[in-house]
């Protein structure tokens, strides 16, 4: 989760979330690169004394290169960032279906593929009811329980007026609008609690419906749920 003084994004628990990490890092070792090879560029010519707009005016060869090395590094862009967006689209085929609504301000979950079918509301656990060592402000009375290594396909929607459903350890944001289906598969690949909040302004309690997720196993998922 998000700790004070953290610069780079947080520890990732699904593929996906990994995959936009190592995407991220990559685009920024580019920008990185640029920025030094710019500088540098700069720096030679300026003290070779080389630093004559006219030596450079209708060169064939400077033309080229400022055409092929910009399209090299869109490409070498665009091409890891298409795979990241199919693959965050995910498999069609899931172990599980969590339907998540977000409502003024709370969210409300249901599963329907157990036995029984289970729904619950989910509140944020308030400043004067927080145990000794709990998350001001990501606390929730009903934590969400799903199995970790396996697919769970969560369907969004909202019960009033546009909502967003973002979990950030797992590289996840789905908005939930009113009257609409937004889905996404949810995958962890270890065992973990993880926190987000409503990530669309909803109205005046928009900081205080937090999302809290524990990723379990299958045996601690039935128990949980009774099933
Ligand atoms: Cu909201």
């Amino acid at each position: 989760m998000s700790m004070y003084n953290m610069l780079l994004l947080q520890d990732m628990v699904s593929w996906v979330g990994i995959e936009a990490t190592l995407f991220h890092d990559y685009s920024m070792l580019l920008l990185c690169l640029i920025m030094v090879g710019f500088c540098l560029f700069m720096y030679l010519m300026y003290s070779s004394g080389k630093f004559i707009i006219k030596g450079y005016s209708s060169s064939d060869y400077l033309e080229f290169t400022w055409t092929i090395v910009p399209a090299f590094l869109l490409y070498s862009l665009g091409v890891p960032s298409l795979y990241l967006m199919y693959f965050m689209e995910g498999a069609s085929k899931y172990d599980l279906t969590l339907k998540v609504i977000g409502h003024q301000w709370y969210w409300s979950y249901e599963l329907n593929d157990l036995d029984s079918e289970i729904a619950f509301d989910s509140y944020m656990v308030s400043l004067g009811d927080l145990n000794y060592g709990g998350f001001r402000l990501l606390e929730v009375d009903n934590v969400v329980s799903l199995p970790f290594m396996s697919k769970v396909r969560v369907l969004v929607s909202s019960g009033d007026v546009l909502h967003s459903w973002a979990l950030p350890c797992l590289g996840l944001k789905i908005d939930a609008c009113p009257g609409r289906l937004n889905f996404m598969n949810v995958s962890s690949v270890r065992p973990s609690l993880v926190f987000g909040e409503c990530s669309e302004i909803c109205g005046v309690n928009h900081s205080f419906m937090p999302i809290s997720v524990e990723f379990v196993s299958w045996d601690d998922f039935l128990s949980c749920y009774g099933s």
